[in-house]
């Protein structure tokens, strides 16, 4: 488990690649966040490709995450572009970061996790790479599925992937981990904020609870030094709200595509081109 932290907040990214920036919004903003995506999700006519469907068997299918709201939603562009994000990620990475793009998890009780992956391995953020602010909605620990990080795996290059367990995650392949890396829990109150790099290994368990949500509101940057990224995360915002263009990386795609339990392995998104792909076994 994380422990409460004491170093600097830089020092403490540069070494382990995260940092959980504790209190981040008050109470009364994420009460505001989680009872306006419950009105998008009951809404249905959201994300396109996420509509809920009240019947299934599948929570995830009753309450699909939500993606790129703030292409839509004021709400979300608000969290997106948040100065104290801003500020975080300055102090963080040296960089204003360039916001590209937001999800909400609403992982209820027996929902799947999603397998352990890199970001950049979708966000194709270049020359250097992606940073992530997840921010808990409800307070989070092992029970209900909290983030699991792999300290260190920062320094990692985008690695191999290998087909994940469906039963467990809503996502079919994950990362190989290198011998003598394990995944810690993330243990979150409801407003903390976790920072994380890019190519940071990561992931969630299943929500084993028999009553309690774990949503989170996610938003995704690319370090501001980047000048290309996927196409699906354009268009890339200044902190300010203005469109600042970047050049089109190849390959990439949204975080993890969704797949039914027991669903086929796909790996759709790798490009046999990636020269940044690395195979770990000898
Ligand atoms: O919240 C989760 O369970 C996973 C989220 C995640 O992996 C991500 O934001 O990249």
């Amino acid at each position: 488990m994380i422990e409460n932290v004491t170093m600097d907040p830089r020092q403490q990214f540069e070494e382990d690649g995260f940092y959980v920036a504790e209190g981040t919004f008050r109470p009364e903003e994420v009460d505001r966040f989680r009872a306006h995506y419950e009105e998008l999700r009951l809404a249905g006519s959201f994300s396109d490709d996420n509509v809920a469907d009240p019947t299934s068997d599948d929570p995830l299918r009753r309450y699909p995450r939500q993606m790129q709201m703030h292409r839509k939603d004021e709400l979300s562009l608000e969290f997106l572009c948040d100065a104290r994000i801003d500020a975080l990620i300055t102090e963080l990475t040296g960089f204003s970061p360039l916001a590209v793009q937001t999800m909400f998890y609403f992982k209820p009780p027996k929902a799947r996790g999603q397998a352990l992956h890199q970001d950049n391995f979708y966000l194709k953020a270049a020359p250097s790479t992606c940073i992530a602010a997840w921010m808990a909605v409800d307070d989070c620990d092992e029970e209900n599925g909290c983030l699991m990080v792999v300290p260190g795996t920062h320094q990692l290059p985008t690695m191999c992937l290998s087909k994940s367990d469906t039963t467990k995650s809503f996502t079919s392949v994950e990362v190989v981990l290198p011998e003598g890396m394990v995944a810690v829990p993330v243990i979150m109150k409801a407003g903390d904020v976790l920072f994380f790099n890019g190519q940071v290994i990561h992931g969630s368990n299943p929500n084993t609870s028999e009553t309690r949500f774990r949503r989170s509101l996610i938003a995704h940057y690319v370090i501001g030094d980047c000048t290309s990224v996927g196409q699906w995360y354009k268009p890339v915002y200044r902190m300010d709200k203005t469109i600042i263009e970047l050049e089109t990386s190849v390959g990439g795609g949204q975080c993890g595509d969704w797949i039914d339990v027991g669903g086929e392995l796909r790996i759709e998104m790798f490009d046999p081109s990636d020269r940044d792909l690395m195979v770990l076994t000898e």
